[in-house]
């Protein structure tokens, strides 16, 4: 086989030690304006469409509460409902950093809309991700990762008390948490703040990775609503989050590497797979091209090159401004 050309870059060797060593990595500016206004067109939407009862995922009892919360509008599976998000789940700029963290058997594993609205008190309590099951899997961070999130911010997150994410630098690696420990974390916190916790500042266009192991909570927001996605990614044989398989009409248009990412192996699939896919680094090398789905106020605003590969320059590196370089030793 010749050699394999591909729309993405990968982390470079000090990016991957600083995300094994302190579990984040805060990825400055990765998308442009154009993009940021995409993403916030779709959030608007996802919010309407919550508001009259479309939701493309049933309760689950393990929510915290959120049918009941007003500052918080949460909007799972978000690909099934606001189509656009494909361009950014395949995104190169985004591609790059997962694969670079996870290998070419890259799988979506959630999409999520989050709209946080003013609220004095904290937005989500220190916990991890996963349930039970994963917390007790101990992984060896400085190998593959298990599982990853990319939160992209669209509005200005950048002072405190605006639903900052927060986070524990070096966390990732504790042991699996116990009731009382969390209890703990958030006696802590409201007793006044937890020790070592870093408080992400974030701009529109920026990008947060971290992986479900790393502690992390919500502040609250006294500034203006904040808006942002979560992707989450993980392996083709890693059960989704949020959808059990995407319907021919979710899959339809959108490129062999997202169909691929989303799982499906076409007609002629193989159990096997999802373990061994003999095509993953070709399929995984080239995305699509979503400028159909961009709303025409928006091409119109910033032109068609701004949703496209010509806004994506060939060497990029982006900026790494992760806030405290010590990990949290336990
Ligand atoms: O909205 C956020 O910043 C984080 C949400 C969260 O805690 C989670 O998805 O586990």
């Amino acid at each position: 086989m010749g050699e394999i050309v591909s729309d993405w870059h990968s982390l470079g060797d000090e990016e991957i030690s600083q995300y094994a060593a302190q579990g984040y990595l805060h990825l400055r500016g990765l998308f442009n304006q154009a993009e940021i206004d995409l993403g916030l067109e779709i959030v608007d939407r996802a919010v309407r469409s919550l508001a009259t009862g479309e939701d493309s995922v049933p309760y689950h009892a393990s929510y915290f509460n959120e049918g009941s919360r007003k500052d918080l509008v949460r909007v799972r599976n978000a690909v099934a409902q606001q189509r656009e998000i494909a361009y950014f789940l395949d995104h190169p700029r985004l591609i790059g950093p997962m694969v670079s963290l996870l290998g070419h058997g890259l799988h979506v594993l959630g999409s999520e809309v989050f709209y946080r609205d003013i609220d004095s008190a904290p937005h989500e309590p220190w916990h991890i991700d996963g349930g039970p099951a994963m917390h007790a899997v101990k992984i060896d961070h400085t190998r593959r990762s298990l599982q990853a999130k990319a939160q992209i911010f669209l509005t200005e997150v950048s002072e405190p008390r605006s639903g900052n994410f927060l986070l524990i630098p070096g966390s990732h690696t504790w042991p699996a948490p116990t009731p009382s420990d969390i209890e703990e974390m958030n006696r802590q916190q409201r007793a006044g703040g937890v020790p070592g916790a870093v408080t992400v500042r974030a701009k529109p266009g920026d990008v947060l990775l971290f992986p479900y192991s790393l502690w992390h909570a919500v502040d609250c927001n006294v500034r203006a609503p904040r808006k942002s996605f979560i992707l989450r990614f993980g392996h083709l044989w890693h059960r989704p989050h949020d959808y059990h398989a995407q319907p021919r009409e979710v899959l339809d248009g959108l490129s062999p590497r997202l169909r691929r990412m989303l799982g499906d192996f076409g007609e002629e699939s193989h159990p096997m797979d999802y373990y061994k896919p003999t095509d993953n680094e070709v399929v995984m090398s080239d995305g699509g091209d979503y400028t159909s789905l961009v709303p025409a106020s928006l091409l119109e605003r910033h032109g068609a090159a701004a949703f496209g590969p010509a806004s994506w320059p060939t060497r990029e590196r982006w900026t790494v401004c992760n806030g405290s370089p010590t990990p949290a030793p336990r």
